[in-house]
């Protein structure tokens, strides 16, 4: 689609969905029920600094972290944003440890949706970026009746639509529908969310990295060998790659996305699957990069072909540039067929 002057979001979901004869406008619908959510969470993680807000709100999440107030705020303005639209049968949230369904007297939809209402949240005192990740599939259960465990747990590839919200310097709206992915910035002085990345495409050459190096002693050889490799240690010739970590995924992988680069949070000899959610972080950031002309993988296939078993099962993540993903997957698999691959160690 040409774009001509002003977009903003609502108007390009609806120009979009007139590529499709068969598009009944529901999805356009979710995704301004979703925008509205975003900008009501960006107008309070930005004055959190000013209100109390900050702090522990003396609970813990369903994994025993600490949520912070502007986690569950953010959780409870999506449910209460999302489940009355009539187009959603189920939620699931980092927040919440089963399945959310829809209020008895509202409609059941025929789309489902996964989050993680406030990703990077540990940082939200150190006022740096964090961001909100969604995922959302078509149902799988039979329409009208309540949404199922079934309809949440689909393999990555059955995602129609993903994206995030990053607050930071500014807000930003990324998604992808599948056809392209595409940043809408918001203009706070008229609430509406403006194409500001129209086909967002990954540069194939990265010169970023982005891992917790603090992780060094767990790793397995074969990320040693790459990191070193990225470190261009031993060869002169080359120069090496620069590290970047900000420690809350939307932060990083929006920079990559952005810049090229190459996301890790791998499996190590501590944590066998890595830290990060596959349902609600890996899956979702997995579509738009790889709609972006990236890769993500878990070390040995697609992130997205990762038959899902639990809802907040962890997996391990390499996703990227091209090139950089497929020189790690290199590097594990080498060490792999050395005997020192992930499993033996
Ligand atoms: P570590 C934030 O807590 C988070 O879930 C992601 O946003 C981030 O990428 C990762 O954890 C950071 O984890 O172990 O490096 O602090």
């Amino acid at each position: 689609m040409e774009v001509q002057g002003l977009m903003t979001l609502p108007r390009f979901i609806i120009e979009e969905e007139k590529k499709h004869p068969e598009a009944t406008g529901e999805l356009s619908a979710l995704l301004s029920e979703l925008a509205l959510a975003a900008k009501i969470i960006s107008l309070e993680v930005n004055k959190a600094g000013l209100v109390d807000i900050l702090g522990l709100a003396n609970a813990v999440n369903v994994h025993g972290e600490d949520v912070k107030k502007l986690d569950m705020y953010a959780h409870h303005t999506i449910v209460k944003a999302m489940d009355h639209g009539g187009h959603l049968c189920v939620m699931a949230s980092e927040e919440e440890e089963g399945i959310i369904p829809i209020p008895a007297h509202r409609k059941n939809g025929k789309y489902v949706m996964l989050f993680d209402p406030l990703d990077g949240s540990s940082n939200i005192d150190a006022n740096v970026s964090i961001g909100t990740i969604f995922s959302i599939y078509r149902r799988v259960s039979p329409d009208g009746m309540p949404g199922t465990m079934e309809d949440l747990l689909q393999v990555g590839t059955e995602q129609v639509v993903a994206g995030y919200i990053v607050y930071g310097s500014s807000t930003i709206f990324v998604y992808t529908a599948g056809e392209g992915v595409h940043g809408f910035t918001l203009d706070p002085a008229v609430g509406e969310f403006l194409l500001s990345h129209h086909n967002i495409k990954v540069p194939e050459k990265a010169n970023i990295y982005s891992i917790n190096e603090g992780n060094y002693k767990y790793w397995h050889q074969g990320l040693k060998d790459y990191i070193k490799y990225l470190q261009a240690a031993e060869d002169e010739g080359r120069k090496p790659y620069s590290a970047r970590y900000i420690g809350s995924m939307v932060a990083d992988i929006h920079r990559n996305l952005l810049y090229g680069g190459i996301f890790m949070y791998p499996r190590d000899k501590r944590s066998p699957n890595g830290k990060l959610r596959l349902m609600y972080e890996c899956n979702p950031m997995a579509f738009i990069l790889e709609q972006a002309g990236g890769r993500a993988i878990n070390g040995k296939k697609r992130i997205m072909e990762i038959k899902p078993e639990k809802l907040h099962q962890r997996v391990p993540i390499y996703i990227g540039s091209k090139n950089a993903v497929d020189t790690v997957e290199y590097y594990l698999r080498k060490a792999e067929e050395e005997g020192n691959g992930e499993d033996e160690e």
